[in-house]
């Protein structure tokens, strides 16, 4: 039987429970903490390794670090790039991402259309998203000249999540942005998950296991933390009580 792809384990991975991804940002920390934390993270039940940030990396620093991730934890790894240049041979996979409301073709086909044959060189398997900035929306809003949807537009996030699923993308990422001061609200993310068939990433700005329960359940199928494991002295610690929380949902 040929093996599952990596999207196919998130759909049957979907089926028994809420996902909680990590996400490592290889522009802030070096290969050697960023292999520690995912070991960490492993230890407390998250499911995948995300591999990116808002700005320019070069190969060779992405390459170190999944490497580094290969070494010290058995979890997928999945890329989140900002940019065709920031791709690793090394990963499982990565989102291939359109930012949905960006206002610079850049960020929608751009650098889609330049990443496509190295993703096909590389073997790397694409999984299609929707990615989708809401107010505050931090540096990756301004990164990618985001028309930002605002906190009290729920209507206008379901549009565009709408929109990427008919355009036939397999996720849709509702992102308020890396260090947010606070999560996407959980009416909108319940709007978005009553009208879409696909399932729905959230991420920015979650930091305690009462976020994270809220949003998964409002509908949130996959919870993304990324500045929770930079800030804190205790990965294991701080992640464990917030991936329960997201089971319980
Ligand atoms: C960023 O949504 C992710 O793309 C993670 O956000 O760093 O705020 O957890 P945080």
């Amino acid at each position: 039987m040929p093996r599952k792809s990596l999207y196919e384990l998130i759909i049957s991975t979907l089926e028994k429970k809420k996902i909680h991804m990590t996400l490592v940002d290889p522009g802030k920390m070096d290969a050697d903490t960023i292999g520690a934390i995912g070991a960490q993270a492993q230890k407390a039940g998250t499911t995948a390794i995300m591999v990116g940030g808002s700005t320019h990396l070069s190969e060779a620093k992405v390459d170190e670090c999944v490497l580094a991730l290969r070494r010290d934890t058995s979890l997928p790894i999945i890329l989140f790039p900002p940019s065709a240049s920031t791709l690793s041979r090394y990963a499982d996979a990565l989102y291939f991402m359109s930012m949905l409301n960006s206002r610079d073709i850049r960020f929608i086909v751009g650098e889609q259309l330049k990443g496509a044959p190295m993703i096909k060189a590389m073997g790397l398997e694409p999984i299609s998203m929707g990615y989708i900035i809401i107010e505050p929306g931090m540096a990756v809003a301004k990164v990618g000249k985001a028309d930002l949807i605002s906190r009290d537009e729920p209507e206008r996030a379901m549009h565009y999540s709408l929109m990427g699923e008919y355009l036939g993308m397999k996720l849709i990422y509702l992102e308020a942005g890396s260090g947010a001061p606070e999560p996407i609200p959980s009416s909108m993310v319940s709007l978005v998950k009553e009208n879409l068939s696909i399932p729905l990433i959230v991420g920015g700005g979650i930091r305690t296991p009462e976020q994270a329960s809220e949003l998964a359940s409002a509908g949130a199928d996959i919870i993304i933390t990324g500045t929770l494991v930079e800030e804190t002295e205790d990965v294991y610690s701080s992640l464990h009580p917030l991936i329960n929380a997201i089971r319980q949902e």
